[in-house]
């Protein structure tokens, strides 16, 4: 009986709507103490604070702000590459802490053509170097680059690697032990997804010293444990003007208490190394959970947040998406910014832009495709072009 038990519990994922249960959600617009916000003076003093925090001590860990030392060094800079049309500028960036220094390779393609400065995608890669080939040879339409360049946009990326590998041993092999190994003693402490994230701010901190970057018009891109780190990062940098979330899923831009797909369970067990240890409490206890992720999409308001999913991608629960996007429209109401997504989720292949908010559910798999890039273009066109 007992081994039909633990079979049942690994098994035990649903992909069924109807056996959705009844759930009820925190309230977004209710502070702790119990007080109803209604302004955006309330919810920048009282209700945001209130809720990073709660993702801080329960989900990600915290992400230190601190350092002693950042610098930027050029290690390599091809005037004419991708046959002429980009810029390309490899850059070391090391940052320094009580001694001791990690530094992160950020790649940047900026359009030759394009009026300077540009805006730029941003990518938080955890799929290697060769996904943002810089000699173009090989072509990977997870990090689209010829699109993007030939749009005017600049576009970027690192691997995750250099900041924190994403393997359960490694991970602390980047920051978390060089720059702040006390992270790794606190139950709330900084682990992976907030590690990657620290890495997208120090880009940035790269971006407001180069003067060919738009650094208030930053992109940040990520998909599935990539697509997760990119909200939680857009989430607490102002800097980032669009966060985008590619298929992120569970503990990402999809509602927990759905326990459709991939649940808390699942992801605190195989990637315990991603969230701060408090987050493995609420294993198979979503409703406990201060907080659910339509709150995370929430903090980036009133800056633009893109959530897309795939169709056969049911892991990632894409309906959980789009209800944690709708569930968090509330608080962009508060800026005046108009609650315009469709009650039902759109149909396959079919942008919303609602104009702050957008969401596609793409046909197919699991991945960032070249369809997707074309749709963040296409709001990012939108969105820039009436702020
Ligand atoms: C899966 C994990 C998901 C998602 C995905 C990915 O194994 O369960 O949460 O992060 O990996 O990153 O592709």
């Amino acid at each position: 009986l007992s081994l039909l038990f633990t079979v049942q519990a690994v098994f035990a994922q649903n992909y069924d709507e109807s056996k959705v249960g009844s759930y009820q959600l925190p309230e977004l617009l209710v502070t702790e103490s119990g007080e109803t916000i209604s302004t955006t003076e309330q919810w920048e003093k009282i209700r945001r604070p209130e809720i990073l925090k709660l993702f801080e001590d329960n989900v990600y860990g915290q992400v230190p702000k601190d350092f002693d030392d950042i610098q930027f060094e050029i290690t390599k800079h091809d005037k004419k590459a991708m046959g002429g049309k980009t810029t390309l500028k490899e850059v070391a960036v090391t940052v320094t802490r009580n001694q001791k220094s990690v530094t992160m390779n950020l790649i940047v393609f900026t359009p030759n053509k394009a009026k300077k400065p540009v805006p730029m995608f941003l990518v938080i890669n955890h799929r290697g170097l060769k996904t943002m080939d810089v000699t173009r040879q090989n072509k990977d339409g997870f990090w689209s680059a010829e699109e993007v360049i030939d749009a005017g946009y600049g576009i970027s990326g690192f691997d995750v690697i250099d900041v924190s590998p994403d393997d359960k041993v490694k991970f602390k092999n980047g920051i978390l032990e060089q720059l702040y190994p006390e992270q790794l003693q606190m139950e709330n402490g900084m682990r992976g997804l907030g590690a990657w994230g620290w890495g997208a701010s120090r880009a940035i901190d790269y971006f407001e010293n180069d003067k060919s970057v738009d650094a208030t018009k930053i992109i940040s891109v990520g998909h599935s444990r990539g697509g997760k780190s990119s909200l939680w990062f857009g989430a607490q940098d102002k800097r980032v003007a669009i966060t985008i979330s590619n298929e992120s899923g569970n503990s990402g831009a999809a509602l927990s208490r759905r326990i459709f797909g991939e649940t808390v369970e699942r992801i605190t067990k195989n990637f315990p190394y991603w969230f701060c240890p408090n987050y493995q409490k609420f294993a198979g206890k979503e409703d406990e959970l201060p907080v659910d992720q339509h709150m995370l999409l929430a903090l980036i308001a009133p800056r633009a947040v893109y959530v897309a999913s795939a169709a056969e991608d049911l892991w990632a629960d894409p309906k959980g998406q789009y209800l944690a996007l709708t569930e968090a429209q509330p608080a962009f109401s508060l800026y005046g910014i108009k609650n315009c997504l469709p009650t039902e989720m759109p149909a396959v292949n079919q942008q919303v832009i609602c104009p702050h908010m957008s969401f596609h559910n793409r046909e197919g798999k699991h991945n960032m495709t070249p369809y997707d890039w074309q749709q963040f273009i296409q709001f990012a066109n939108k969105y820039f072009s009436v702020l």
